[in-house]
């Protein structure tokens, strides 16, 4: 094997962030750039030696680029063997289901997830551990470490690059690469979890429409196989069912803003009776009824109640997490039910120590991210089947199920406000503004009416291996029962966005059909006066309300 031994210098900017390291497309194709990264893995990733490495991601330009790179770079780091997903695609859950289904050591995933794509947008690399989650804090805190000291890199030459358009047996200078069908292993899986004949009768009883909004991004084939192929699905239902190297131009964020053609039909008077889309990376998912968007934390709180009645969970759901800003709509279902139930901060590698250790069985995020314990990251299609399951078992709309979630257990009224494009400088001394008056704020007033009862900046202990991780953001509880919580995004690739999730318990049927933003509207403003949003960032209101 000809290994070349390349001399490197390091980037001090290789920090992965919530959800691995994303930068801009241009500032990946620096000269160097992606390789430090990738050495700095197998540098501390040891396992990868001689195991089984799973490589793929969601299509998005630069990545037959990268495929190419961390194949070469892979067979000169003694790299056992490599399992890449056809045309180099892979959503994020079916990574972690093939790594967990094969026995790999790890995975190396290529996306920006909800980034926009294109010779102008995002990329981003991220590594899975051998439990098929991402790579726990203290991994990718080495891997930073070494990204900072690195010298050079091993590369070989290949003569020629693997035809990813060809599923079977390839080599890259005596390394085995297999090109293996990205959504077999995934599909297998779903198959054992859910009840696919009651799904099939749904699709089949004539009285039921879905339409599932793929973005251009990669849950396109995911969709098609499970929805159309399996379930029997008009074709036709995955929309935008073809990856794009830029997803079209979109953003493929699954949200009522992004989503717009999924919105637009869903609102329509001719509206099916179910909705759902998913991100960049197929780990997102968006629920919509008929005429009814369903905010994420009361799906993952409605999914919590009803887990127990899908095949793969009956008679073994003890515990579920939540991310720290999602609302506490779930936390009712697991009083409720006797189940335990944990806060994790934001980022989906928080809950893999929970997963692993049998004490939960579901996690969700309030970013549009839910799943279980079949895999070890959020999951957009598992979600849509556990709705659909759902759906089948009580045969009513969306919008019934959902209502009659808040009569039994109140509604937690909930809205995240971004404000996006800020300047680093500007988030930074925000929240140290914050971080300073944090013990006097208890008691304090606020203009709009809510008084502070309590704040604290959220630090998380894993109950399972004692690794504190700190400043995941201010909690602020109000007298009026409400909280707000703010923190500084992870995931974005310059600047800085401020993100305030808003929440406030709501009792009484008869104010479940009032406005949201109304309803919340003086936890917004007294979150934004005790923030001093106004004075930090010169913003008078959010550009992004969700
Ligand atoms: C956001 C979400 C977080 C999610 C993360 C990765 O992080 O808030 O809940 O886990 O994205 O999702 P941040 O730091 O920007 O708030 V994905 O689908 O982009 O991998
Ligand atoms: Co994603």
């Amino acid at each position: 094997m000809a290994i070349i031994e390349e001399v490197s210098t390091p980037f001090d900017d290789q920090r992965p962030g919530t959800s691995g390291l994303r930068k801009t497309v241009e500032q990946f194709s620096q000269p160097r750039y992606l390789e430090n990264f990738i050495q700095a893995i197998f540098d501390t990733c040891t396992e990868l030696q001689g195991g089984t490495l799973v490589l793929g991601g969601d299509g998005r330009y630069y990545s037959e680029t990268a495929i190419d790179t961390i194949l070469r770079m892979a067979a000169a780091n003694g790299v056992g063997r490599v399992l890449v997903g056809r045309e180099g695609l892979f959503s994020t859950p079916a990574v972690s289901a093939t790594i967990r289904r094969r026995g790999a050591a790890g995975g190396i995933l290529l996306t920006a997830s909800h980034n926009p794509g294109g010779p102008e947008g995002d990329f981003g690399v991220k590594y899975n551990v051998a439990n098929g989650g991402p790579a726990p804090e203290q991994v990718t805190e080495a891997i930073f470490a070494r990204s900072r000291e690195i010298t050079g890199y091993r590369i070989v030459q290949a003569f020629a690059a693997v035809d990813l358009a060809r599923e079977g047996a390839a080599e890259v200078d005596g390394m085995p690469v297999e090109v293996i069908d990205p959504v077999a292993d995934y599909r297998a899986l779903m198959a054992e979890l859910f009840d696919f004949d009651a799904l099939r009768a749904l699709f089949r009883s004539g009285t039921f429409t879905m339409v599932f909004d793929a973005m251009h991004a990669v849950t396109g084939p995911y969709a098609k196989a499970l929805l159309e192929e399996e379930l029997g699905a008009p074709a036709g239902t995955v929309i935008n069912g073809e990856p794009r190297p830029d997803f079209a131009g979109g953003h493929p964020d699954p949200n009522p803003i992004h989503a717009r053609d999924l919105m637009e039909r869903m609102y329509r008077h001719d509206a099916p009776d179910f909705g759902a889309a998913s991100d960049g990376d197929g780990d997102r998912n968006m629920i919509v009824g008929r005429h009814f968007f369903v905010n994420p934390s009361d799906s993952l709180a409605v999914i919590a109640d009803h887990l127990d009645t899908i095949p793969g969970y009956r008679g073994r759901v003890t515990g579920v997490a939540r991310s720290m800003p999602t609302s506490r709509a779930v936390v009712r279902v697991a009083e409720a039910r006797g189940y335990d139930h944990y806060e994790t901060p934001t980022g989906w590698k928080f809950f893999g120590n929970l997963l692993d250790a049998g004490r939960v069985q579901l996690c969700g995020e309030e970013s549009f991210g839910t799943s279980s314990d079949h895999v070890r990251e959020k999951d957009g299609l598992w979600a849509v089947l556990a709705w659909l399951s759902i759906l089948a078992g009580r045969r009513e709309s969306v919008e019934a199920v959902v209502r009659a979630h808040w009569t039994a257990y109140g509604r937690d009224l909930y809205s995240r406000h971004d404000y996006e494009g800020l300047t680093k400088d500007q988030g930074e001394r925000l929240m140290a503004n914050l971080r300073d008056k944090l013990s006097g704020l208890r008691g304090t007033a606020t203009r709009p009416g809510p008084r502070v009862s309590d704040a604290d900046e959220f630090a998380y202990t894993d109950p399972v291996d004692g690794h504190t991780t700190s400043g995941q953001g201010f909690r602020l509880w109000f007298d009026n029962g409400a909280r707000a919580v703010l923190r500084l995004s992870g995931t974005g690739t310059s600047g800085a966005t401020l993100r305030a999730y808003l929440e406030k318990w709501q009792g009484d049927t008869l104010k479940h059909n009032d406005d949201v933003q109304e309803l919340l509207a003086d936890v917004a403003e007294a979150a934004r006066e005790v923030a001093e949003v106004e004075a930090f960032t010169g913003r008078r209101e959010p550009s992004l309300v969700v």
